[in-house]
């Protein structure tokens, strides 16, 4: 397989505020030094890391209504969506380390130009990510990503510096939800009145996760078979296997059940980009809490790439003749 990891981190809006000392920002580094290029490689992929993007500081960045850091979100985002469609362009699977999870206003975005056809999104998180600057509770962009690129929702967004360039991308009956306990009410408003796919983690007790991924890939692919974007934010597993993120929602995915929806996702062919954000370092309380979010992050990540429990051997093996 080909990946190509582009480092990112789109500046998180909450993370300076809690931690003033660093945050979101250090989690692709984090997530490589833990190995994620080589193990990557060891499971066969040609890996292409491009290094951490860097975006011009803007100050001041004063908030547009209650939305924040509008003008930085949007620069660094319109720099990452050029970035991914070159890479998609060149056709490879492109991995997205952040940082924020408003960075998939860009990730997504580019991943949609550089292609013919309509796109696929899931989107694992705690989170629905769907408030529109208006209803947003908070300001933070990082809870407003969707609401972004969704057409039906296009009328509802006003104008924002930094933002012109984005364009709706993604159809409501293209995107699907994985492991939401904590969504706003306007979000809960949104997400029925476009009929929105989702699968909460209500729906993952009664389903089971296996039939969770089952349904989610017959509905994704009932008509056309789409390149799948998957956007999977930490916090959708639960903080007691992943603490170090900002936002964390008891009651999440267990280990197994996060890995095994990239396992799943892998083995359909479709997955073309992947989003991996909200591994904060600064978050956890002990280097445990770091260590053990940072090295789930990595797996998750395997998982897309052809990762097997049960270890990846190699085909031609012959036992030893006496
Ligand atoms: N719904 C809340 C808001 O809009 O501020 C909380 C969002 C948290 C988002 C985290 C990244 O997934
Ligand atoms: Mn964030
Ligand atoms: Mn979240
Ligand atoms: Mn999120």
């Amino acid at each position: 397989c080909t990946s190509v990891l582009l480092c990112v981190c789109v500046c998180d809006p909450v993370s300076p505020v809690l931690q003033p000392r660093g945050g979101v920002e250090r989690g692709p580094d984090v997530i490589r030094a833990a190995g994620l290029v080589e193990k990557l490689q060891a499971q066969g992929c040609a890996v292409k890391d491009y290094g951490n993007l860097s975006f011009e500081e803007v100050v001041p960045d004063e908030p547009v209504g209650r939305a924040k850091r509008v003008r930085a979100v949007g620069g660094a985002n319109q720099k990452l969506a050029e970035a991914v469609s070159r890479v998609k362009r060149d056709g490879h699977t492109a991995v997205m380390l952040g940082g924020d999870h408003s960075l998939a206003i860009g990730s997504i975005h580019g991943h949609a130009a550089a292609l013919q056809s309509p796109l696929g999104v899931v989107w694992v998180d705690a989170h629905a990510d769907i408030n529109t600057p208006l209803t947003s509770p908070t300001g933070n962009l990082h809870g407003q990503p969707m609401s972004y690129l969704i057409h039906e929702l296009q009328s509802k967004i006003p104008a924002l510096p930094s933002f012109s360039w984005v364009k709706p991308c993604v159809a409501a009956k293209d995107l699907v939800y994985i492991g939401l306990r904590d969504v706003d009410p306007e979000e809960h408003y949104i997400l029925k009145l476009l009929d929105v796919k989702t699968f909460s983690m209500t729906e993952v007790d009664r389903l089971g996760i296996a039939r969770v991924m089952e349904e989610t890939c017959d509905y994704l692919t009932a008509k056309v078979k789409k390149p799948i974007h998957l956007s999977y934010d930490i916090d959708a597993i639960d903080p007691s296997v992943t603490p170090a993120t900002g936002t964390p929602v008891v009651g999440g995915l267990s280990y197994r059940e996060g890995v095994y929806i990239t396992e799943h996702l892998c083995q359909t062919g479709l997955l073309s980009a992947v989003d991996m954000v909200e591994v904060n370092p600064a978050r956890g309380r002990t280097e445990d809490e770091v260590q053990s979010t940072v090295r789930t992050a990595v797996d998750v990540l395997l998982g897309c790439f052809g990762r097997r429990r049960e270890g990846n051997h190699p085909a031609d093996y012959r036992m030893p003749e006496p």
